[in-house]
């Protein structure tokens, strides 16, 4: 599918819904009302929006810690997505889960996963059950840079390989693993020499494109869905944030996030589609008024529902 002014519009409107719900949850963080850890995606939502606007509903997805984007990309309910953070029991997790396990199958969102690789392995598994239901839904797995090095990537990608299986591995390369630079971490300069090494194709894109993203992720899916086996994509990006809310951010320059700041895609993206004569500057004024309202009713939703009652600890939780 080629896409149209709609789809576009669409886009730019999912991306920027992430990004006014992760500045909400900083807020809520940093005023106490969100617990344990926060690993916000300011600055990756092209990746997010891009990738999964190439997938299904029926297919599935795994993500990590940082995944909250790429969760309302696939599908969530971004009102369930915010009760969850304020621990409600409306949320997609019953407020038993939190930022790092948004999960929900209703739409193929098989899970965040707070432990770097792990959903690697689970989308393999995923894909495995696909192919030996016959059916032709398709996995995507969203990871960072810093999961090329544990052990259960390079299983997980061997098994894809042998067994075709119909799995998209998207890497969002930030550069930064937490405060480690990738370049302190690999003697390869592009990722996808990992995956040649394994026999599975590798491609190299503009992260901060969600157009490019969307092309190549969708020939990926076209492929997997055709028994044509896995995909490695190494999505170039960056995080215009800390690792977490709290992060000092020694490890990199002010010019060095400056530079990429200038080229946030929530900024490019609307002015290159007015440029281009795509849609209208109102038709992006009314996508922002829009989103404005869906934000009040998200806060209005998560701020209003009860909390879980403790004698659900124990539902839902198997032995
Ligand atoms: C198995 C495992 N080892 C270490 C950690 C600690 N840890 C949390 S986030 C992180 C960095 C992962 O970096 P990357 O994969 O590049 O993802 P990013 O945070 O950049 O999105 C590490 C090492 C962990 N959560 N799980
Ligand atoms: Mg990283």
């Amino acid at each position: 599918m080629s896409l149209q002014a709609g789809d576009l519009l669409q886009m730019y409107r999912t991306m920027l819904l992430i990004r006014r719900f992760e500045e909400k949850a900083t807020e809520f963080f940093l005023a106490g009302q969100i617990r344990g850890s926060f690993h916000p995606c300011i600055g990756q939502e092209a990746t997010a929006v891009g990738a999964c606007y190439a997938l299904r509903r029926d297919d599935s997805m795994t993500c990590t810690y940082r995944g909250h984007g790429q969760a309302i990309a696939k599908g969530l309910d971004p009102r369930e997505g915010m009760a969850e953070l304020l621990g409600r029991r409306t949320g997609c997790s019953k407020g038993k889960g939190g930022s790092m396990h948004f999960t929900d199958p209703r739409v193929g969102l098989l899970g965040e996963n707070a432990i770097v690789g792990a959903g690697v392995a689970i989308a393999a598994g995923a894909a495995l059950s696909a192919q030996l239901d016959h059916t032709d839904r398709v996995t995507l797995t969203f990871f960072g840079d810093g999961t090329i090095n544990q052990g259960t990537f390079a299983e997980a990608l061997n098994l894809a390989a042998i067994w075709k299986l119909p799995l998209v591995l998207f890497c969002e390369n930030n550069l930064y693993s937490e405060m480690t630079p990738i370049r302190d971490m690999v003697a390869i300069d592009h990722l996808t020499e990992r995956a040649a090494g394994y026999g599975v194709r590798g491609v190299t894109v503009d992260g901060y494109d969600p157009v490019a993203v969307y092309e190549t992720t969708r020939e990926a899916v076209e492929r997997a869905r055709s028994g044509e086996g896995p995909t490695f994509i190494e999505a170039m990006t960056y995080r215009l944030v800390g690792h977490m809310i709290g992060d000092s951010e020694v490890y990199r320059t002010r010019e060095e996030v400056g530079e990429w700041r200038k080229r946030d895609p929530l900024t490019v993206f609307p002015e290159r589609l007015v440029r281009e004569a795509v849609v209208s500057r109102e038709e992006i004024a009314r996508v922002e008024g829009e989103v404005a309202e869906q934000m009040a009713e998200i806060v209005r939703f998560a701020q209003g529902s009860p909390w879980p009652d403790p004698s659900e600890a124990t539902e839902d939780v198997f032995a």
